[in-house]
Formats: C-alpha cells, structure tokens, sequence
C-alpha cells in the first residue's frame, strides 16, 4: 500500500485545549503520526512517500479542489489569522489562539466581523483546537497528501494509499474548524475521486467520533455516501450531529447513514455495524472509497468509550477490503499515543495491498 505522508505535519502543535474549565495538554500531539511511521517502517508496509516525491501537489487543481470543499473566505481566514493574532500583540506569539465566542442561533454569519475573536468564533465550534503559528502550513500540507493520495489510486498506479497526515480532517467542515481538524482531508480525497472520473464515492468513516464535518460537506450531493460509525451523540462528541435520523437533504436525501453506538459497545456490536455499512456501500454501487480511520475505538483510548483490542484491527482491514474498491485512508483519531501505530499498521496489515 503506497503511503504518503506529511512531513510537515509537526509545524502544528497545540499547547492547550480548552477542557472543564481549565486548559489541558493537548491529546493531538506530533508523537502520533511519529509512532504511526516508525510501525509501517518496522513491518516493511510501503512504499513511503511524501508529497514532494509525486508530480503535482500545489499545482491549480490542488488550489482548485480546496476552493470547492472549503469556502474562500474560511481559506482566506486561515491562511492569515496567525499573523493577525500575533498582531493584535506581540506576546500572543507565544501562545496559542483559542476561540470564545460563537454566532449561535439567531446570529449572523454572513457579515465577516473584523475582530479577531468574533472571526475565530465564526470559523470554529470548539474550544478544543488550538490554532498555532503552524497550523495552517501543517494541515495544507495534509491536504496535499490526501489530494496526491486520491490521485495515486485515480492514476491506478496502486489500489489502495494512506494519507497519513495531523491535523486530522473530518470534523473541519467547508467553514468551520474544530475537533482538532482545519481542512477535511477525507473530503478532499472524495472530490478528487469524483474529479478523476469515479461516479460514485463512498466515505465510511470509522473513527469514534462522528465525522461531522464530511456529512455536512456531502449532505446535500447524491454521489457522495457518506457513512460513519460513532459514538451516540447523546453523550459523545461531537454532540450535535450524527445521529441516526440523519439521512440527507434534497437531492442527497438517503446518502447519508449515521450507526451510532452506545459508550462501552465491544468489538462484535462494532463489527455487526461496519457489516450494515459494508452493505450501504455495496447497494450504493460504490466506484471507489474513503475511509477516515480513526483509531480511538481502541480500549485503551483516553478520551473515547469503545473497547476494540488491537487484534480486532486486522479483521476491520480485512473487512473493508472485502468491497474489492479503490481505497484512501486518512488518518484521523486515536490517542493512546503508544499503541496508535499498532492499530493503525494492523487495519493497513488485515486490508492489504
Ligand atoms: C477528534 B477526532 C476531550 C474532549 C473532546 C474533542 C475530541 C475531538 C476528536 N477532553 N475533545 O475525531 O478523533
Ligand atoms: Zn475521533
């Protein structure tokens, strides 16, 4: 399996996240996409490369995909707002830029505020994902390999990538920020898929979390399925989305299934629910897939309530390859730091070539 990696990925680290009223280290640390390599390198899985080492990259189809998954004036905001808060004082130079202020319901959205914290607000809906003097760099690079990555299975040069890439993507919706994701790096994947000529894509995102950010991108589109298998958002983040009556707006009405799962639900709950998505995907008549993988189902998760061994890891990877689809993974949640490469290289490993 071709890996692309993002070599840049380290220029975004986070020094706090807004957590109980207090400011806690951040669980999205540079360590994990560390040890993800060191375990692909360890097992032979490859060949690595990173974005320089394939043709394109930053050429106007990049430029374009980006523009079309993401709005211009979020890009515009992102591309500047670390010099902008570093301008508002020197010494923010040292810290990172957190939003505290949102347009809820009722509020306006269209007018672009000047101040910088109304602007953050606009952009984000957490606290949790710190913006640094890094970020954007990182997660444009990022975007880079899961573009170059998508276009590696178009060119049918390999049947499968890895886009492995921080920050992770699919919580970032086409102008927000959040649940530590700036640009949708699976979504991105997905256009480009569709901009190489695959009529139908499938992403069926298998992080704990919801993948919010890819639903509210595709919601509206009949041919992108979006499919995710998540934490019940009754009690997990991201809270206000994923629930299972969401199937889809207008003409992408019955394109979207969301298989929440209550905190504590084993492996085989979990496997039953990846069958049902496997079928979606089948009925949809799928061309090629994404799969976010998140790897914070683990049981030893520090902030997520499944119980998967790493064992169970390889049978998802043989699951998936089961669809016999072009695939692009990207590479989103998991933080018990240690094992994360583990568990990674195992579904990498059960999938195969
Ligand atoms: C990102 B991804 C933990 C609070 C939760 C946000 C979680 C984002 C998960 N103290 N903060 O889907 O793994
Ligand atoms: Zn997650």
């Amino acid at each position: 399996m071709l890996i692309v990696h993002n070599p840049d990925h380290a220029l975004h680290a986070g020094r706090h996240e807004m957590f109980r009223g207090r400011l806690v280290p951040c669980h999205e640390v540079p360590q994990r996409l560390d040890h993800v390599l060191a375990e692909l390198k360890h097992r032979g899985i490859g060949p690595l490369v990173t974005p320089a080492d394939l043709p394109g990259g930053d050429d106007a189809a990049f430029e374009s995909v980006l523009q079309r998954i993401h709005a211009p004036r979020y890009l515009r905001f992102l591309e500047r707002a670390w010099a902008d808060w570093v301008a508002l004082a020197p010494a923010n130079a040292e810290l990172d830029a957190l939003p505290s202020v949102w347009p809820v319901r009722g509020f306006r959205a269209d007018v672009e505020p000047a101040n910088f914290a109304a602007r953050m607000g606009l952009y984000s809906f957490d606290a949790g994902t710190p913006l640094t003097a890094g970020s954007w760099a990182a997660a444009r690079a990022g975007a880079q390999t899961a573009v170059l990555a998508a276009r590696a299975v178009a060119a049918a040069s390999t049947r499968s990538t890895f886009a492995l890439t921080r920050p992770p993507g699919h919580h970032a919706g086409a102008d927000f920020f959040g649940g530590y994701c700036f640009l949708n790096n699976a979504a991105l994947a997905a256009q480009t898929l569709r901009d190489a000529g695959f009529e139908r894509v499938a992403v069926l995102d298998v992080d704990y979390h919801h993948g919010n950010g890819t639903q509210s991108i595709f919601e509206d589109r009949a041919d992108v399925l979006t499919v995710s298998i998540h934490g019940d958002p009754r009690t997990e983040y991201p809270f206000f989305l994923g629930h299972a009556d969401e199937r889809g707006h207008g003409a992408g009405e019955g394109f979207n299934l969301n298989l929440p799962l209550p905190r504590g639900t084993g492996f085989e709950r979990w496997r039953e629910a990846l069958q049902q998505a496997l079928a979606a995907v089948r009925i949809f008549g799928a061309q090629a897939l994404v799969v976010p993988l998140g790897v914070d189902t683990f049981e030893g998760d520090p902030i997520s309530g499944f119980t998967l061994k790493s064992a169970d890891y390889l049978a998802i990877g043989a699951d998936l390859a089961t669809l016999a689809l072009p695939t692009v993974f990207t590479f989103e949640g998991g933080y018990a730091v240690a094992e994360v490469g583990i568990n990674v290289a195992n579904v990498l490993e059960g999938f195969g070539g």
